[in-house]
């Protein structure tokens, strides 16, 4: 049963602030009952003693001559109303107020959700696809919505009762190439610009938000504080962090700088290191030995830049013209989103997904399959 205790949920299911119509939801075995008491029909016409799915009334909600609204009903068993009044931010909290007071019980639109969804996989991609802000995870999370993980999760339990050990490992490895989008559908990946002062990585941060957000100067060390910048390239979501040079200075606002980019450097998932190519070429410090770091030759529209300076995997750019530009933010892509999952594709979207694998992957290996079907309980539909 979803909903247990019997309560009939309310929830505001858009977002606070003002619109031109907003969108509660009432959900539960008395929401028609508290409905058919309050509402006052528009054509004086009263409601029916049980309304059908896809029925929509128009009348007025709330004390006294309360809001126009439109009510909707979506299913009847279980009972599941939508009503719409204007969206103003009072008219929304006097509805709220005026129906609980009726009996119905408040919740957030993620736990109404909850409440609501009978397949647990369901409710967390669509609480997830609310908070994905570019266009792939959307993708990859409407998929898994729509059942792309159920439908792998389904064929990997019937191997373990079957006992077919070489079936639910196939399915394991195969699902396990994705994992690494676990963590990452709605928090973006973290790409730390660093290198040697001047070297262009405020400028490049620039080009890469399209307006001036970094101080870029000729004076070497004006980067003082680590900026972060979140953008969508190729449709996933990145952050970008501008840094101090590295180098040693006696000002202690550049070395407060510096250190603040050593610790954005921590979260880094790519560290792009940028050079100048007119100047000698420096190391990236040992501090990245175990990152992942794509070499970044700046100012290649310089005079007398020689070609032969660029190694097999750098990438040679001009931060001022744009140049190789977005060569980088492909090889950026490529280098963070590996493999890219076809439409359709079963994605463990969620890290409790990603850890139940794990888990399931390890009691597979030591053939203890009884073991694995506990592990996805809480993931399992509820039977009504
Ligand atoms: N010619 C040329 N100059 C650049 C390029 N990128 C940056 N610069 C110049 O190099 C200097 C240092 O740039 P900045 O972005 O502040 O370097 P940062 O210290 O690494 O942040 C500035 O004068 C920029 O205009 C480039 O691609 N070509
Ligand atoms: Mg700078």
């Amino acid at each position: 049963m979803v909903n247990p205790r019997g309560a009939t949920y309310l929830a505001r299911l858009t977002p606070p602030g003002k619109s031109a119509i907003a969108t509660l939801s009432l959900f539960g075995p008395s929401a028609w009952e508290i409905i058919f008491k309050v509402f006052k029909p528009r054509n004086k016409k009263p409601l029916p003693i049980s309304p059908v799915p896809g029925d929509v009334f128009l009348g007025r909600l709330g004390q006294g001559h309360g809001d126009e609204v439109i009510l909707g009903c979506k299913t009847i068993s279980p009972m599941h109303l939508e009503i719409h009044p204007h969206g103003g931010t009072q008219v929304v909290s006097m509805l709220l107020e005026f129906l609980q007071a009726e009996g119905a019980t408040l919740c957030s639109w993620q736990d109404f959700i909850t409440h609501t969804t009978t397949d647990p996989l369901q409710s967390m991609a669509l609480i997830l696809l609310n908070q994905a802000t570019t266009i792939e995870p959307s993708k990859i999370l409407l998929d898994q919505f729509h059942g792309a993980f159920r439908l792998w999760l389904d064929s990997f339990l019937v191997s373990i009762t079957q006992g077919d050990c070489e079936n639910a490992l196939a399915l394991l490895v195969d699902i396990a190439k994705y994992s690494f989008l676990s963590s990452r559908l709605v928090d973006p990946w973290k790409v730390v610009l660093a290198g040697p002062t001047n070297a262009g990585k405020s400028s490049l941060m620039n080009i890469l938000a399209g307006y001036q957000r970094s101080i870029v100067s000729e004076v070497p060390g004006t980067t003082r504080d680590v900026l972060w910048l979140e953008t969508a390239i190729e449709g996933w979501p990145i952050s970008f962090a501008d840094t101090a040079g590295l180098r040693n200075s006696s000002d202690p606002l550049e070395n407060a700088g510096m250190l603040m980019g050593t610790n954005a450097m921590e979260q880094a998932d790519l560290v792009l290191w940028v050079q100048d190519c007119s100047v000698a070429e420096i190391q990236p410090p040992v501090l990245f030995n175990n990152k992942k770091v794509v070499e970044v030759i700046n100012k290649i529209d310089l005079d007398g830049f020689n070609a032969s300076r660029l190694r097999k995997d750098s990438m040679g750019i001009s931060a001022l013209s744009g140049l190789g530009v977005d060569a980088l933010l492909s090889k950026i892509i490529s280098e963070l989103v590996s493999p890219i999952p076809k439409p359709l594709q079963a994605v463990a979207f969620h890290p409790l997904l990603k850890s139940a694998l794990e888990k399931s992957k390890e009691f597979v290996d030591k053939g203890r399959l009884l073991e694995v079907p506990k592990l996805w309980v809480s993931f399992q539909k509820n039977q009504n």
